[in-house]
């Protein structure tokens, strides 16, 4: 007998490879290419939903990689779901988690595709389903990592002109503390009132390094430092000590980590990613746990191509407050575009898509030939 609502019939995975415009110089990485993980959820009604699953340099940032999520989804996830009701995805994503621990980035994959599925069959864009938009345009932060502070300054310059960027996150904490601080002042006085500057450190520093970098940083006109150090207790002991904002990142992982420090207040603001947080229902439940401590916000990313972005894009749209932006780049990041019609990014924003689901369309040709053992292999 015929299932009374349409049920999840098919899961595929795939891994698309795909290079970085320049490399990209982070703490733990440096990136010459970003590999997506993509996840297509095959229902009986004829819909199909999509999901990213990315990471920063392999195992380098955490202790997912596509390769594993990829692994955990056809072996672990597919299993759970094939055969059950795709329209109640909480119920679905609860059911999951009860089978898997962990894997969070590859929880939000999956989730973002059982949501766009959802919102295609209903006709309505994801924002939608988690409660509506309070924005429709998200202004977008733009890194600055090439490694050389002449190059970081012209590419500044181009964004400003373009009027694509005018916030400036700076990769910081590879070199030493000093020469970081000199490469934040330069770029800092190059720009002046036309771009805020603000610096990743991504862990690198330890609590006392953070104490002296914070200062000079607050002298070099950086206006936000997020997670100079590893340790949730050490963000704590910094935070309001000087005049810069102190953001969490790393030491956000879903909503008892956002939690735990906003008990103490122990970071000005959140760094809130889908992937981090384990999806996109607990990226909106560490923003309520934000607001209500006073905590600010910030749409943050984990360098996702198209399909992530817009998914990020979805969730923050729904946040009740916004106060630092968005850093959702990701795309442009890439030489390789994979939607059929590209994301508007312009004054400065990005423009939330408004048609059913995540509102976009892959360019499967394109997939194809970046998949990994796919037909760019096949030719060179
Ligand atoms: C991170 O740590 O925030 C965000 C922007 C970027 O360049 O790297 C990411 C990851
Ligand atoms: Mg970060």
């Amino acid at each position: 007998t015929a299932a009374l609502f349409p049920v999840i019939e098919r899961v595929e995975t795939m891994l698309v490879d795909l290079p970085t415009i320049r490399p990209h110089k982070l703490s733990v990485a440096t990136m010459t290419g970003q590999t997506l993980m993509l996840v297509k959820v095959h229902c009986s009604d004829g819909t199909v939903g999509i999901g990213e699953g990315t990471t920063i340099g392999g195992l380098a940032y955490g202790g997912e990689s596509p390769e594993s999520m990829k692994l955990a989804i056809d072996t672990y996830f597919a299993p759970v779901m094939v055969g059950e009701d795709a329209t109640h995805v909480k119920a679905l994503m609860a059911r999951i988690g009860k089978a898997i621990k962990e894997n969070r980035f590859a929880k939000s994959a999956v989730e973002t595709a059982l949501l766009d599925a959802h919102g295609k069959r209903l006709g309505l864009p994801i924002s939608e389903l988690l409660g509506g938009a309070l924005r429709k345009r998200l202004a977008v932060a733009w890194t600055l990592a090439s490694g050389d502070t002449a190059k970081d300054i012209a590419e500044a310059e181009k964004m400003l002109e373009l009027r694509r960027h005018r916030i400036f996150k700076l990769k910081i904490g590879a070199r030493p503390l000093k020469d970081d601080i000199a490469h934040v002042a330069a770029i800092k006085k190059a720009l002046g009132e036309r771009g805020a500057v603000r610096v990743d450190v991504n862990m690198a520093w330890s609590e006392f390094e953070a104490a002296y970098g914070m200062a000079a940083l607050a002298d070099a006109g950086c206006e936000l430092v997020e997670q100079p150090v590893a340790s949730t207790a050490a963000l704590g002991h910094l935070v309001r000590r000087f005049p810069l904002a102190l953001m969490a990142d790393e030491s956000l992982t879903g909503p008892e980590s956002a939690f735990e420090i906003a008990k103490t207040k122990g970071a000005d603001v959140f760094a809130v990613k889908i992937e981090q947080s384990g999806g996109l229902f607990n990226a909106q439940r560490v923003a309520v746990i934000a607001d209500a401590a006073g905590i600010e916000l910030y749409g943050g990313t984990m360098l996702e191509g198209g399909v992530g972005t817009v998914a990020s894009a979805h969730v923050f749209s729904t946040f009740a407050k916004l106060q630092w932006g968005t850093e959702l780049f990701g795309p442009l990041l890439l030489t390789e575009e994979i939607l059929a019609t590209p994301l508007d990014y312009s004054d400065f924003e990005l423009t939330v898509p408004d048609a059913p689901g995540l509102g976009i369309e892959l360019d499967e040709d394109r997939l194809k030939f970046f998949a990994r053992d796919g037909l760019r292999k096949t030719i060179s």
